[in-house]
């Protein structure tokens, strides 16, 4: 137990300028620019968002509608690129280990997740964000044309051994970024089984309390928070796909 809480602290130590957030989109391997208060709603900083209720946890702190939309048809590739201080550096403390999960959603209110990747072949979805350059894609869906908003996601779980709700200085720091998408094609599946945020994520729901250190649980048992990837989610990955 001794062990445990000192390697959190050190975690904690090493966390306090490490956050991370999105810097752009790519669109069939091709850059789509610098996405920052363009196409991307960017808070005004990398920090984390820990209490659940908050209504920062629809699109982080600064939800305002801007100028831009980057075009995608159903099938193309879509990557997502986060950055800690600067773009393509050490991306996130290497301490923020949790899952990486993407949403999209027409008006911003009902979400529905189309990726998500915890612990998979011995690493946390975070440790291959870093080793990609902080790219992760997915393919999109076969949406009916028109705007949404495709809702990126890390949940950093290096203090999440408590909940926010129990203990505001710890808790899992949530990590979205909402980018401005028109689907372009005019698909035929409607999307379904989506969920609010804030709303569904509460501290009992699985994925938002875990125990990362000695004597937390076997990381294979980690299921990350929300519902199942919806059935019309067309895949995606934790890889890199361009040179930033
Ligand atoms: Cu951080």
């Amino acid at each position: 137990m001794k062990v445990a809480v000192v390697a959190s602290l050190a975690a904690c130590i090493a966390a306090v300028h490490a956050h991370t957030t999105v810097y752009g989109l790519w669109v069939n391997n091709v850059f789509q620019g610098d996405g920052r208060n363009q196409y991307i709603r960017s808070p005004p900083n990398n920090n984390p968002v820990k209490d659940l209720t908050s209504s920062a946890m629809t699109c982080n702190v600064n939800n305002n509608a801007v100028s831009r939309f980057v075009s995608v048809k159903s099938g193309d590739q879509l990557t997502f690129e986060w950055y800690h201080d600067a773009r393509n550096d050490d991306i996130i403390d290497k301490s923020h280990k949790g899952p990486v999960q993407v949403y999209v959603a027409p008006q911003g209110q009902v979400w529905t997740k189309i990726f998500s990747q915890g612990y998979t072949g011995g690493q946390w979805a975070t440790d291959k964000l870093i080793a990609a350059h902080g790219q992760h894609s997915v393919i999109v869906p076969d949406l009916p044309a028109g705007q949404y908003l495709f809702r990126a996601e890390i949940v950093a779980l290096h203090e999440a051994d408590v909940a926010y709700a129990n203990n505001p200085v710890r808790g899992a720091q949530n990590y979205m970024s909402c980018s401005q998408i028109l689907v372009t094609s005019n698909g035929t599946q409607s999307l379904s089984g989506g969920i609010a945020l804030p709303g569904a994520y509460t501290p009992q729901t699985p994925g938002i309390v875990f125990n990362l250190y000695l004597g937390g649980p076997d990381p294979n048992t980690y299921q990350a928070p929300g519902p199942s990837v919806w059935s019309g989610a067309r895949g995606g990955s934790v890889a890199q796909i361009g040179n930033a």
